[in-house]
């Protein structure tokens, strides 16, 4: 194996690397996800969670909210500044809240499974398609006839 080969291939690998690990979302690495209210909004206003993961709000106000489903599921209460209020989403879904006193200020909790972030089957074939013309390529010019 020549060194230009050598070279390619590695380099191949460091691109397969990379694509895998664009391919992940880094909220996936954690069960908990945080929002802020503050300034009468919910910060962020979508959260993208996977089942299972819990979400804390923490109210920043001086003013008193609260973080109630538009469902019923889940109703903090009022929050005085400061204080917190978490709930666990164990249903996928998007969930749709609300703050009682101020009808104005709402959010969405989106609660999907892992094999939504991964990538699918559907999306296999043009991955693989894309190394398999990269690899070629790179046997192509190693192999190219010299003077
Ligand atoms: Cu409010």
């Amino acid at each position: 194996m020549n060194k230009k080969l050598l070279a390619a291939l590695v380099l191949l690998c460091l691109l397969g690397f990379g694509l895998s690990t664009v391919a992940a979302d880094p909220d996936l690495n954690s069960d908990t996800e945080t929002v802020d209210i503050e300034n009468f909004a919910f910060s962020p206003n979508v959260v993208e969670v996977l089942e299972g993961t819990t979400v804390t709000w923490t109210n920043l106000d001086v003013d008193n909210h609260t973080v109630t489903a538009d469902d019923g599921a889940f109703d903090s209460g009022l929050l005085a500044q400061g204080e917190s209020f978490s709930y666990t989403f164990d249903t996928l879904g998007t969930f749709p809240y609300h703050c009682t006193p101020h009808t104005s200020m709402t959010g969405d909790a989106e609660v999907t499974e892992l094999s939504d972030w991964l990538p699918g089957e559907e999306e296999t074939p043009g991955f693989g398609l894309l190394v398999g013309l990269l690899s070629l390529s790179v046997v192509a010019i190693a192999l190219r006839p010299r003077d």
